[in-house]
């Protein structure tokens, strides 16, 4: 049985739309970051804090103290788009490279993703979350990205997906980091391919499931 380490609320997410379209059995071991306690003036390292991201239990498992962690039968593994390119592999059929060129591509575009997009969509989604946008940050944030998201629309150009021509994990890798970019329909609206790219992503059963659950945990 697999297990992942985490919450819904994390990117815990990633590697749970990809073990529900793979159709594996798993299992999640809920562990709430640290600094959502410290936000509710919680001493995360206290002794009868909630089970977190700095217990050292969790610590044993995972030095850097991140979510999400995958363990299946002593095998951990950390950092989602790792653990999804391992799930793929592990499960096999059309999500999965077919051979090592699409294992190389899979990587390729995680980590691009990881350097070029990650940092800068998250500094969107938090800035989209805030009661007060700071307008300078956001243009910031928006230039940062200009470059890989027109890269991306240039692939998204003459390729249906990212890797192979169908539906893979590496669709699933990249659509959940361009995820955090998406509130900012002014940026989105400048990429189209990306954006219709991410909409079909997003319209697939196991994602929709995934989001379900995300949204029923409590903030
Ligand atoms: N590159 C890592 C990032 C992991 C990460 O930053 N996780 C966040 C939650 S999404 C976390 O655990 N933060 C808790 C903390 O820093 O205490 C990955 O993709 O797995």
């Amino acid at each position: 049985m697999i297990t992942i380490w985490g919450v819904y609320r994390s990117r815990a997410t990633r590697n749970i739309w990809a073990l529900e379209e793979l159709g594996l059995e798993w299992r999640l071991r809920p562990v709430i970051q640290a600094y959502r306690l410290e936000a509710k003036e919680i001493d995360p390292r206290a002794p009868d804090a909630p089970f977190n991201t700095r217990s050292p239990e969790f610590l044993r498992l995972s030095p850097a103290g991140a979510i999400p962690v995958m363990e299946e039968a002593g095998f951990v593994l950390t950092e989602s788009l790792a653990i999804n390119l391992w799930l793929a592999q592990k499960a096999g059929g059309p999500l999965a490279p077919k051979d090592a060129r699409e294992t190389a591509q899979m990587m390729q575009w995680a980590l691009y993703g990881a350097t070029w997009i990650e940092e800068h969509a998250l500094a969107i989604q938090t800035l989209f979350a805030a009661e007060e946008r700071e307008e300078s940050a956001l243009s910031v944030a928006e230039a940062k990205l200009a470059r890989p998201l027109a890269v991306l629309e240039a692939h998204l150009a003459t390729h249906s997906h990212m890797v192979g021509g169908r539906f893979t994990v590496a669709d699933i890798n990249m659509a959940e980091i361009l995820r955090y970019a998406q509130a900012d329909a002014a940026l989105m609206a400048r990429f189209p391919r990306a954006k219709g790219w991410l909409e079909l992503c997003q319209a697939r059963p196991a994602f929709k499931k995934m989001w379900q659950a995300r949204l029923a945990e409590p903030v």
